[in-house]
């Protein structure tokens, strides 16, 4: 890592500790707060400002006119805990063996693994999450009608407002810190992915009982006329209704922004839309021609504005380096008949390239994102550079003049000049994972082969997205190809080679 340190910090040493002080002083007040809004299931086609024409993001599309849009920035990877993962603790989810995790896994993160808010606590900022969480909670047991925890208060976050994993999975019902919200204790939750719990009905057995049919994975205890995936019993009370959640959301994020406004915050604002079960609120209903789907970008682009406004009105928005993106690529069908597929006309969601969401080609990590902070960074700029999300916690050490430990923060590059748009390269090569691995050196796309290519069969098959998972090694020139189709491997010995190698060092470093 090629980090400089600031001349400053070579001065402290050298003054009175009177000076030091003053200095340090001044660096707190320059401390920007930190907002990073994280879309689930958002492809690089899906809002207005990336080309999409049926449907509008007009607030979305204000960060990038008012900051960089990055046309070659990338989540972690294809699918949701690793990406998050990922971002939170600038590793890469293979280390940790990170994949999508049912609603009743134990904590991925372990207390003192170093993190993002972590380290950000540690530099005196406030920090909370609100949304999607996925990345487990409890140690292996978790009781949802005692004390919740490890989770993300043991990991560096002040502050929680969680849907434990995802919106199709049990528990259906948000967690404020260590507690269930509003949860009877006369009315115990209890959860398996198992096994039936209770007397609930599931939609395999009622299938009438459902505003969308679902698939078998998806057909079990139904909560607010939706089924989901595994079972749970109890928790009345504390049930989520899935159209309020945004809402309640913003709520938090409005508390949390005016409560920490004195001091530098960190706000890991991860929406829940637009993943599946998609139920927009009754005012995005019909927003868009394309159903559900269209509505629910909508109602997250609405939502979007509201929390800029809120940091406006409490008068931090000049100082707030805001990035909006999203954790994985996107897919129409995952798991219900919400008609995203019959209604999605011409729409792409993936923009010019191809795949989505467990994908391994372009369409499966790359994403919209928007980096936004009025006092650094210029309005309207479009930046080509080649971007990952674990780049994050190290870029945003730098800004803080934080030198990351040993060990912390292992796969993250400081980039903090990508971010304000000052360096205009990115990263050399830069991983994707997904059901197999994929490397970008440049132009070039590499895409690792897997023995078995047709275990990865039911991409196609379920949700009708190319996986790009072959049994032979596959190298695409994304210039001339950027919907790789055509696989130049043969043609470019030497390149396949430099790439395989790179891969390999990543693997063993
Ligand atoms: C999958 C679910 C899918 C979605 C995904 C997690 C199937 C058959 N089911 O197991 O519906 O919940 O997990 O999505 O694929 S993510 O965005 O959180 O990774
Ligand atoms: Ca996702």
């Amino acid at each position: 890592m090629n980090y400089k340190n600031k001349i400053v910090l070579g001065v402290i040493a050298f003054t009175t500790l009177t000076l030091a002080k003053s200095v340090q002083a001044q660096d707190r007040s320059d401390k920007p707060n930190i907002v990073v809004i994280y879309v689930d299931d958002l492809g690089y086609g899906d809002v207005s400002c990336y080309g999409a024409t049926d449907v509008q993001t007009p607030n979305v599309d204000r960060l990038a006119e008012g900051g960089i849009r990055f046309t070659d920035g990338h989540a972690g990877a294809a699918t949701c805990t690793p990406s998050r993962f990922s971002l939170l603790t600038g590793s890469y989810a293979f280390r940790k063996n990170a994949a999508i995790l049912e609603g009743d896994a134990p904590a991925l993160i372990k207390p003192g693994t170093p993190t993002l808010p972590g380290m950000l606590q540690k530099n005196g900022y406030k920090t909370a999450v609100i949304g999607k969480w996925h990345l487990g909670l409890g140690d292996g047991n978790v009781d949802w009608n005692g004390e919740i925890s490890p989770g993300p208060l043991e990991i560096g976050f002040d502050y929680s407002y969680l849907i434990p994993a995802t919106g199709d999975r049990v528990p259906c019902v948000l967690v404020e810190n260590h507690h269930v919200v509003d949860l009877d204790p006369n009315d115990p939750i209890q959860v398996s992915y198992k096994r039936k719990v209770g007397t609930d009905p599931t939609a395999i057995e009622n299938p009438s009982l459902v505003k969308y049919p679902a698939d078998y994975q998806h057909g079990k205890t139904i909560v607010n006329g939706v089924s989901r995936i595994g079972y749970m019993t109890g928790g009345n009370s504390a049930r989520w209704k899935d159209e309020t959640i945004p809402y309640q959301m913003l709520r938090k994020a409005r508390n949390f922004i005016d409560e920490s406004k004195q001091q530098p915050f960190f706000l890991y604002f991860a929406f829940h839309d637009i993943h599946v079960p998609r139920l927009p609120d009754l005012p995005f209903e019909g927003a868009t021609d394309m159903g559900v789907r269209g509505d629910a970008i909508v109602q997250m682009d609405y939502i979007t504005g509201e929390l800029v406004n809120c940091l406006k009105d409490k008068g931090v928005l000049e100082n707030t380096l805001i990035i909006f993106s999203s954790d994985n690529g996107p897919v129409l069908n995952d798991g219900y008949e919400d008609q995203a597929v019959a209604r999605v006309g011409n729409h792409q969601p993936s923009g010019p390239f191809r795949g989505g969401k467990y994908s391994c080609l372009e369409g499966g990590t790359r994403v919209p994102m928007i980096a936004y902070w009025p006092k650094k960074i210029l309005p309207g700029q479009v930046s080509d550079a080649l971007f990952s999300h674990v780049d994050l916690y190290a870029s945003i050490a730098q800004l803080l003049d934080y030198k990351l430990k040993e060990n912390e923060a292992p796969d993250s590059h400081y980039s903090l000049e990508t971010i304000l748009g000052k360096e205009k390269e990115g990263r050399q090569f830069l991983l994707e994972e997904a059901y197999s691995y994929s490397l970008r050196y440049g132009k070039w796309k590499y895409i690792q082969p897997v023995k078995n290519a047709n275990a990865n069969g039911w991409i196609k098959d379920n949700k009708g997205i190319d996986s790009g998972i072959s049994a032979v090694p596959q190298l695409f020139n994304l210039e001339e190809d950027p919907k790789e189709e055509i696989n130049v491997a043969d043609q470019n010995k030497k390149i396949l080679n430099q790439i395989q190698k790179e891969l390999q060092s990543i693997f063993t470093n």
